[in-house]
């Protein structure tokens, strides 16, 4: 059986990553195709735990190295939980966020560097990558005020524009060295808009992968 295809999504807080996944997946069953869904940090019961540990407002601070190795414990269980088996069954999976994210926000937010990240990379993920990889780009401020709405901020809300501005310019950069992989779509434009250039990026790799 051949395996099934692995697309993920990113972007800035309240870039619209939520909304435009359940869109995907509309698209996925309008295809008949098999899919999970699912999301990072997080994932599986335990995964999902850790999630919560990094995402509580704390004290304590956690130091940067703490939440480097927390995100990929998280995702070494994830993948062997849910993302392979779902791909060996030859379902799609449907990420909300994955290690794009890490070189972003740690690699970048965090100053831990791009080194450390492609090290963990490599040893937690072996030769798994995304097949896509859908960029939602926002204004920092367009999405921090979407995501205020929602009420509480967690630890990642919290920090400061400088935080984000890192983070921006690490995801620029990854798009730039491999733009066989992402789609960079604006997000800031009204949902229709955004929806059809999503509509656009996998309705290619479906006929790709139906002609394979
Ligand atoms: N993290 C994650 C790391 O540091 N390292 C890692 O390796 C990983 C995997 C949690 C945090 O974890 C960090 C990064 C994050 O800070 P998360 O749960 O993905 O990750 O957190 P957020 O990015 O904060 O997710 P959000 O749910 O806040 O944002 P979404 O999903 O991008 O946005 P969504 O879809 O909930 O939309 C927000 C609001 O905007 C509206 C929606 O209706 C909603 O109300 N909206 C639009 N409004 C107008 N026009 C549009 N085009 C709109 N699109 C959405």
């Amino acid at each position: 059986m051949p395996l099934g295809k692995f697309i993920t999504l990113e972007g800035m807080e309240g870039a619209g990553k939520s909304t435009n996944l359940a869109y995907l997946c509309s698209m996925l069953d309008a295809q008949g195709l098999v899919y999970t869904v699912t999301r990072e940090p997080g994932g599986t019961p335990l995964a999902e735990e850790i999630r919560r540990l990094l995402l509580a407002p704390r004290e304590e601070k956690m130091v940067p190295l703490c939440e480097l190795l927390l995100v990929f414990a998280a995702r070494a269980q994830h993948i062997e939980a849910v993302i392979l088996p779902a791909l060996k069954r030859g379902e799609w999976v449907i990420s909300d966020r994955f290690t794009d994210a890490t070189f972003a926000y740690q690699g970048a937010g965090r100053e831990l560097g791009t080194a450390r990240v492609n090290e963990l990379e490599q040893f937690v993920q072996g030769e798994l990558r995304p097949d896509l990889t859908l960029f939602l780009d926002v204004p920092l401020d367009i999405g921090m005020q979407r995501v205020a709405k929602r009420g509480e901020l967690d630890r990642f809300e919290r920090e400061q524009s400088e935080f984000f501005q890192r983070v921006r310019a690490a995801y620029l950069a990854r798009i730039e060295a491999d733009p066989e992989r992402f789609i960079h779509i604006d997000a800031s434009r009204e949902l229709s808009i955004v929806q059809s250039e999503i509509a656009k990026a996998a309705g290619e790799l479906m006929k790709n992968t139906k002609q394979a």
